[in-house]
């Protein structure tokens, strides 16, 4: 192909000022200016609504600001005041105002071309289909390209890309490279009854593909499976991301190279972006800079600029970062291209996230089965009589042919349009990777599960280990108590509480080869103080991380204090769970409580992730849960939620009342090569408490048990089935009582719901005529509605009741007596008939 040089509209090196003495420094003055507020007075809106914002500081004379101005306020704005190292700034300067970089206008006509045609025979042919055009915006194929080649100059291998609807199509064809009648193919709808009440709509499918830059290299690309929710995708592509840079190595970063593509509005209103560009560099989730392109047209479906944010540009969100803006003209497809290689370089130099703002517009309505001259009139006027992109840029760059181009390339799609209709239909276009080969998803079956007992040397070798640290370090007395503590339960000395059943679970399995990944607020320590994973000397805050020494050639284990987010780790962690499946991957909340923040992540991926894309993950969610007077923020993880959630064995509730039964748990998690998500229910008080520690037998003689059925009362007349702390409150309460005819059995796994064990229990227990269901929660939330009907079907005749706090609002009362007598009641109700 051909390539053009692109002449500079203006040149001025800025080596050119630096020297030059007295007059220089007034030219120096006039360009600052220029650099600073050029942006506002920039040429950015190709349909001339977003109008240029005079700034007093511009209303500079002479050769020295016609040179500037032709430089800042042109077809491409750069917004950097908020950075402040002057390195970076210095940088663009010099890029700025320097001669842009070759660019090879042939190839970017064609793209433009092929992205319009594909736009106009998906219209024709199936009309009256979403399909969330493209068009106004086109540019984004040819920037993407550049963005390719600069990054695959640099060492990408892989572009990890997550997107939203708009274009998205057009994507998966230009960038993902998918063949064209398999994207109409899914306009066709070819065979509706092989993805019946699964699947997802075309526009949310993820795709893989190889792409070849223009100089020749070659890229896989990775277009990240989204639900609706926009931008929810965006901590699951930088997660995703993470997960193959720690694959690949020290090299990671270059060679795996995230690109987020957002609507203007949402990259404007939805927090989660900001949640996730705020983690960008910090050492558990930098993934040496993303790129983010926002496809701006200006509008949020019926909505327009000026309401969509309180900033001048949907953009600016990214100041708060020290990362720079490159708004640029949508249609100066040079520019765009100028940019798309300055942002790239910019994020390979200084592994830092760049923003660049494609400013364009919409040419049909939101969808196209939406009209747009309602809403606004006046520009859909404009865009009514404004022609495609390629007809511009071909007709600025001279070029000729174009024509036969078109022609050509329409030919193409429609043929492909008509191989669609007979093409065999496969509702996931992408190849796992080969990580993935030796795991699997679908129903649980008891042959997957796997031994997790580890033999008493071993236990006390890894205490060992990870109770000790170097000589002469200086510990905390608190922690060295703590590590005491714990060398003496390795040794059989006292029970094993929860922190030390983790520690071994982790330190086991790092031994045995599985990476650990954990993050969440406050996890080093430990929100309830139980961990300590990091040792600080109290002298110098020198740190000793005991996980990190356990075994020669051990795997990794990575902890980290998340920032104070939910979503925006949560989707991290899921992303970083779908591509290192050999790693025991873990969030936790603070409190449990506060995970609905990550509603989005928990609804539309890690529930849904399997039926609708096909996509598995292992992730485990840890939170805080149970009812200790402490308020309704600090009380309920929801529990009815997660319960709610499951159909189909998509993922494991469990909530272990013993330290053994968490070590277990965790274990068999990694060890399995069934990968589903778990969600745990962990202790707060119970942390410590003597009933929930387990004696070191428990972690050599056995695995997990999904219930812990009662064999201590014979001839029971009443069976409570409960989960969680309450069943150490209910044996406590019997004891007290004297009462010998009540069974109390623990349900620990809720979720694929343990049948056959709670059966062969109800049957020991023959002679039970009551069976009692009792729960912390009130009656409108814990696992009551899931149980009752579980226990309804498995008791025969007997009766089924509960016991439970009444319906309310809100999951708890706020005040710690009421709590108690509350508390009090409910354990009474449980051993009285009738209740
Ligand atoms: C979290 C969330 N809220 C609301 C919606 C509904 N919705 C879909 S597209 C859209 C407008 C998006 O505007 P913008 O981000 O500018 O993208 P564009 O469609 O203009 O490319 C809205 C509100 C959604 N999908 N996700
Ligand atoms: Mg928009």
């Amino acid at each position: 192909m051909a390539t053009t040089k692109v002449q500079p509209a203006a040149r001025s090196a800025s080596t050119n000022h630096k020297n030059s003495g007295a007059s220089s420094s007034g030219r120096e003055a006039v360009f600052e200016a220029f650099r600073r507020w050029g942006y506002l007075e920039a040429n950015l809106d190709p349909l001339g609504f977003m109008r240029p914002r005079p700034h007093p500081a511009l209303q500079l004379e002479g050769d020295d600001a016609d040179q500037a101005r032709a430089i800042y306020t042109g077809s491409i704005g750069i917004e950097i005041n908020h950075i402040s190292d002057p390195e970076r700034v210095q940088w663009i300067y010099d890029r700025m105002e320097s001669e842009p970089a070759e660019v090879d206008q042939q190839r970017a006509l064609e793209l433009l071309i092929r992205s319009d045609i594909f736009e106009q025979v998906l219209q024709q042919r199936y009309l009256g289909s979403k399909r969330f055009s493209l068009e106004g915006t086109t540019a984004l194929i040819p920037l993407v390209d550049e963005v390719l080649d600069t990054a695959s100059q640099q060492g990408a291998i892989e572009l990890v890309m997550g997107m939203s609807h708009r274009g998205r199509l057009n994507v998966i064809a230009h960038v993902a490279k998918r063949p064209a009648e398999e994207i109409f193919a899914g306009f066709e709808d070819v065979d509706p009854r092989s993805i019946l009440g699964s699947g997802d709509v075309k526009y949310h499918m993820g795709a893989t593909g190889n792409y070849v830059t223009r100089s020749g290299h070659k890229v896989h690309i990775h277009l990240v499976s989204n639900p609706s929710h926009l931008e929810a995708v965006d901590p699951v592509t930088v997660g995703r991301t993470r997960a193959k840079q720690d694959r690949a190595g020290a090299d990671g970063p270059n060679q795996y190279l995230p690109l987020l593509v957002h609507g203007d509005a949402a990259f404007a209103g939805q927090g989660i972006l900001a949640e996730t560009m705020n983690y960008a560099d910090l050492p558990g989730y930098t993934v040496g800079g993303t790129v983010h392109v926002i496809v701006n047209n200006l509008l949020g479906f019926t909505t327009n600029a000026a309401e969509e944010h309180s900033t001048r540009f949907a953009a600016c969100i990214a100041r708060r970062q020290s990362i720079p803006i490159f708004h640029v003209n949508g249609e100066d497809v040079d520019a765009v291209l100028r940019v798309a290689r300055m942002a790239t370089e910019y994020r390979y130099q200084f592994k830092s996230d760049v923003v660049i703002d494609l400013i364009g517009y919409r040419r049909h309505g939101h969808s196209e089965v939406d009209d747009p001259t309602v809403t606004q009139p006046l520009l859909y006027k404009k865009v009514k009589d404004h022609p495609p992109l390629w007809e511009i840029y071909a007709e600025r760059i001279g070029a000729t042919g174009a024509q036969e181009l078109v022609d050509s390339i329409k030919a193409e799609m429609e043929n492909a349009q008509k191989a669609a209709r007979s093409f065999e239909h496969k509702p996931i276009m992408r190849v796992l990777p080969s990580y993935w080969n030796q795991y699997f998803g679908g129903r649980h079956k008891p042959d997957f599960e796997v031994e997790t007992q580890i033999s008493a040397s071993e236990v006390t070798e890894l205490g060992e280990r990870l109770s000790t640290y170097p000589d002469g370090f200086h510990i905390h007395p608190k922690v060295k108590k703590l590590l005491e503590q714990r060398s003496e339960m390795a040794q059989g000395k006292r029970t094993v509480d929860y922190g030390m059943a983790e520690a071994l679970a982790f330190a086991s399995l790092v031994k045995q080869g599985t990476p650990i990944r954990f993050s969440g607020q406050d996890s080093r320590r430990g929100t309830f103080n139980h961990r300590h994973y990091e040792l600080l000397d109290i002298e110098n805050e020198d740190s000793y991380i005991p996980l990190e020494h356990i075994a020669e050639g051990q795997a990794r284990c990575q902890i980290f204090n998340s920032t104070l987010s939910e979503s925006g780790v949560l989707g991290f962690e899921y992303g970083y769970s779908r591509d290192y499946p050999e790693a025991l991957v873990l969030w936790e909340a603070q409190f449990g409580d506060f995970a609905n923040v990550a509603q989005a992540i928990i609804d539309q991926f890690i529930s849904a992730g399997e039926a609708k894309w096909n996509l598995l993950s292992g992730l485990v969610m840890l939170l805080p849960h149970g009812y200790e007077g402490q308020g309704p923020e600090h009380s309920s993880a929801r529990v009815e939620r997660y319960l709610q959630l499951a159909a189909g064995h998509n993922i494991q509730i469990c909530q272990p009342s013993t330290a053994a039964q968490y070590f277990h748990m965790l274990r068999r998690q990694a060890l399995r090569s069934w990968r589903k998500p778990l969600i745990v229910f962990t202790p707060k008080s119970m942390l410590r408490h003597p009933d929930a520690c387990s004696p070191l037998v428990d972690f050599t003689d056995h695995g997990f048990q999904p219930i812990l059925p009662d064999a201590t009362v014979v001839d029971a007349k009443r069976i409570i089935v409960c989960t969680g702390k309450i069943v150490h409150e209910l044996r406590a309460e019997r004891k007290k009582r004297k009462n010998q005819d009540t069974a109390i059995v623990a349900v620990e796994q809720l979720y694929p719901f343990p049948d056959p064990e709670l059966e062969a229990e109800f049957a020991r227990h023959a002679s039970a005529h009551d069976i009692v269901w009792v729960q912390e929660e009130p009656a409108n939330m814990g696992a009551l509605f899931n149980m009752l009907p579980r226990l309804r079907r498995i008791a025969g005749n007997r009766s089924v009741l509960s016991v439970k706090r009444h319906a309310n609002a809100s999951p708890a009362t706020g005040s710690a007596k009421a709590h108690e007598m509350e508390q009090k009641a409910l354990l009474a109700l449980a051993f009285t008939s009738g209740a």
